[in-house]
């Protein structure tokens, strides 16, 4: 009978070994890799993003979305305003985060009056506009491409849209889609 019960003690603490090998094995994406933003195209509207109120983000059939129905725009009303669509997404230490983004320009300018300034804000660096974009920028839709580098320690980072317009010398409407946010 003794024999019989340390048997089975055995056969125990076998399947317990077995269980703690596969519990180690990795159940999830390894965390430099893929996009973090959970609406990183608008068709969720402003989820996942802090939107000033005249930031319009909309389907119109006859103004085309770079990709699926919605976009971001800060309208050229030709008078004298700002606007600030931002979000912040988390980089987990010694991950680089590549932020793209596409952009269509239309303008009835003919020098700098408007413009959007994108910036980029990571924990441990001074904010910086990456990109200060303005009328010449053209009509087809167009990719910009910045990234914040990587660090040991875990970093948050902000990215803005930060668009100003001037009345009285024309307007220009800066369409925003297809954001990405990817770790590498
Ligand atoms: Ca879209």
């Amino acid at each position: 009978m003794k024999a019989f019960i340390t048997t089975v003690s055995a056969a125990a603490l076998l399947l317990l070994a077995t269980g703690g090998a596969s519990h180690g094995q990795p159940a999830a994406d390894p965390p430099c890799s893929g996009q973090v933003h959970p609406n990183p195209g608008f068709e969720r509207g402003t989820t996942g993003w802090t939107a000033g109120p005249r930031i319009v983000v909309f389907g119109d059939a006859t103004r085309a979305a770079h990709t699926g129905h919605a976009y971001a725009t800060f309208a050229g009303l030709d008078v004298t305003r700002a606007d600030l669509l931002r979000t912040t997404v988390t980089v987990p230490a010694n991950c680089d985060l590549t932020v793209r983004f596409w952009v269509r320009t239309t303008t009835t300018e003919t020098s700098r009056g408007d413009y959007l300034n994108v910036g980029l804000a990571v924990t441990g660096i001074p904010p910086k506009t990456r990109f200060s974009l303005a009328f010449d920028g053209g009509a087809p839709w167009r990719q910009y491409v910045m990234s914040s580098g990587t660090a040991t320690t875990e970093r948050t980072a902000t990215v803005s849209f930060l668009a100003s317009e001037t009345a009285g010398n024309g307007a220009t409407t800066f369409d925003v889609d297809d954001t990405s946010f990817t770790l590498s």
